[in-house]
């Protein structure tokens, strides 16, 4: 069998740049005495080591070169077919008690875990390369930045961690030689791959992870959802401000008016879709730009909330992603790229189900198996993945690097429901939009592993993020708009509810923008509404739907319904959720139950 790993072999100047930090310099020493790996590699992020790594990857199979002319510069990684999404039942908050991490999330008490985890890791990396990751999460001069170190014995690991965060020579510059300075360890290991020894680990107080047996995404990318939402919700609590599985996008009008929002809807529910989305024709002068696609941290100036983009890159869904879907994800994706489970055409191109075109008569599929369009498996894995700069991006937001943020207007919830749920609704206030978010729910993808299709409550979509006591955090995002003055305004939106027949009723994609233009409306206070039980709806005649084809009147109505019986049930469904959690709700959230209940009964 090939070796799982294999140590490499830097040239000088390459790898072999240690930094000052004396406790970083003891870090590093002790997880090596622990996993005894062959060599250290210290990365620089530059383009020396890039080129080299890129290299070795390529010599030891770990990256499949992809033709240079259609794609420049980009690569095929696949992944153990046991290894391809996030694993929500492995991953752990490791809080002193069990009371801290709450009812959602799985717990072992930390000196248990790490008993644990030390035995699997112990000469874990023989015969192996450590890489060094030094990286911060935010714009160089934001107040809300952190940095990070991931040691991992995955060359992906370190390549695709150059792509998504702000790597390298940036970080240690910032450590500098202080000492006391605020940074997160982290550590990973591919150990042998195997289900049974996979663990993503979070140690809150120490501001530590440890994640052992996959080389997947969000379990080994320790940077996103491990650093910037669980250790970083638990961080912003404590420090007051919002770690939120938000992507955050601007909205220009032709006059120039510019407004900010930002959108939680679970993993595989649009959030990249959003960020980039291109208005139609029918909107013609109006622009969306990214400022981030998946996560956003969030601060209180002025009464306002700002929000900053943490990451410096784009882990996204490919599956679906096309030229009619998302042109500005297919342009990003067009070079510099590290694609994972894509299927592989015979001219070396990358391909996928939903791509524009017919599909290859041959290809290799994600497990690197021949395949054709007779097949029955799918070429690509539905949670492939593309891992690319956020700079490729044709309408990066210009205020992407700021480090105050960007001011939010409107922050969107939504999941994917088949019923219930109108196309979009407001809250009454603040305290109802919490509670909106905190009863959100969802049917589940494949980013996971686990059952797909799955309605289940995702409070902010968060369920799987949130790295402490979720009452606790519920009871933050209350206290959070008693301190904002001028609060975004919260909606709920729903662009996966469908006919009995199955079919999704509403078109989706650059479509949306009638929704974000109401939304953006209502904030300026020149958009009309009906209030209803579960907040303000509009009325067709309060969208823009001119040049809206194959949507019929009745679709619309169906879309902008709120059905009296579906909506007991949802009620019903708020009650058995609240009443999961084991009392930690606070009593803000259940006085908006019994509100509800009343404006439905
Ligand atoms: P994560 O990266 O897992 O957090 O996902 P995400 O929330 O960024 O989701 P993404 O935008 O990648 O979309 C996931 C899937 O939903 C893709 O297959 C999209 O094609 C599909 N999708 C996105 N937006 C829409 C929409 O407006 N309508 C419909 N029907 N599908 C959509
Ligand atoms: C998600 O699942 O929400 C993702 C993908 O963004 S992963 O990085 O794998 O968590
Ligand atoms: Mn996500």
């Amino acid at each position: 069998m090939e070796k799982l790993a294999p140590a490499i072999a830097p040239p000088p100047g390459i790898g072999d740049r240690r930094p000052r930090h004396k406790t970083v310099l003891d870090w590093v020493q002790s997880v090596a005495q622990l996993t005894q790996p062959e060599n250290i590699f210290w990365c620089d992020g530059s383009e020396q080591e890039n080129d080299f790594l890129l290299g070795e990857a390529r010599r030891l199979n770990v990256l499949i070169k992809l033709n240079e002319r259609k794609l420049p510069r980009s690569y095929l990684h696949r992944s153990n077919p046991n290894d391809v999404a996030r694993v929500e039942q492995f991953t752990f908050i490791c809080t002193p008690t069990k009371e801290e991490a709450g009812p959602t999330n799985n717990w072992i008490a930390p000196a248990e875990m790490y008993q644990k985890l030390h035995r699997l890791l112990k000469g874990a990396m023989r015969g192996r390369t450590m890489f060094v990751v030094p990286y911060i999460m935010g714009p160089p001069d934001s107040p809300l930045t952190k940095v990070g170190l991931e040691l991992t014995d995955s060359i992906y690991v370190a390549l695709s961690m150059r792509i998504m965060t702000r790597m390298g020579k940036i970080a240690l510059e910032r450590l500098g030689d202080d000492t006391r300075a605020e940074w997160n360890r982290g550590v990973h290991s591919l150990l042998d791959v195997n289900p049974e020894r996979r663990f993503i680990a979070h140690f809150p107080q120490d501001n530590a992870i440890i994640s052992v047996g996959s080389g997947y995404g969000g379990n080994v990318l320790l940077s996103k959802k491990c650093l910037a939402l669980r250790i970083g919700s638990y961080l912003a609590r404590k420090q007051g401000w919002m770690a939120e599985h938000m992507l955050i996008l601007g909205v220009e009008s032709p006059e120039g008016e510019k407004h900010y929002v930002a959108a939680a809807f679970p993993s595989a529910c649009g959030k990249t879709n959003f960020a980039m989305l291109i208005p139609p024709s029918h909107f013609a002068g109006w622009r969306v730009t990214t400022v981030g696609d998946d996560i956003a941290w969030m601060q209180i100036r002025d009464g306002k909330l700002w929000a900053v983009n943490p990451e410096n890159g784009y882990f996204g869904v490919v599956p679906g992603t096309s030229y009619k879907s998302n042109p500005n994800a297919m342009r990003s994706i067009e070079h510099d790229t590290i694609y994972t489970n894509v299927a592989l055409t015979d001219d070396g191109d990358a391909w996928w189900e939903g791509k524009d075109g017919a599909p290859p008569a041959h290809a290799i599929d994600w497990r690197g198996n021949d395949w054709t369009p007779a097949s029955k498996e799918k070429a690509a894995h539905p949670n492939s993945r593309f891992a690319t700069p956020m700079r490729n991006n044709p309408v990066l937001d210009s205020h992407v690097e700021d480090g105050a943020g960007v001011p939010i207007s409107a922050i969107i919830f939504g999941g994917r429901r088949s019923d219930t749920m109108p196309l979009v609704f407001q809250a009454f206030d603040w305290d109802h939009g919490v509670y909106v978010g905190a009863t959100m729910a969802s049917e589940t993808t494949a980013a996971a592993t686990g059952a797909v299709g799955r309605v289940r409550r995702d409070p902010m979509a968060m369920l799987p993020f949130c790295g402490y006591n979720i009452g606790d955090y519920f009871r933050h995002w209350l206290e959070m708009g008693k301190r904002l003055t001028s609060p975004p305004l919260i909606f709920h939106v729903n662009w996966f509810r469908k006919s009995p027949e199955g079919q999704f009723l509403w078109p989706g994609f650059g479509e949306n923008m009638r929704v974000l233009k109401w939304i953006i409306d209502r904030s300026e206070n020149r958009a009309g509404a009906s209030e209803t039980a579960i907040g303000y709806v509009p009325q067709a005649r309060d969208l823009d739907l001119n040049e809206l084809p194959g949507v019929s009147t009745e679709q619309i109505v169906i879309l902008l319904s709120v059905n009296a019986d579906e909506w007991r049930n949802e009620l019903a469904g708020h009650g058995e959720f609240f009443d999961s959690l084991g009392g930690v709700v606070p009593e803000e959230l259940q006085k908006q139950r019994q509100k509800l209940a009343e404006r439905l009964s």
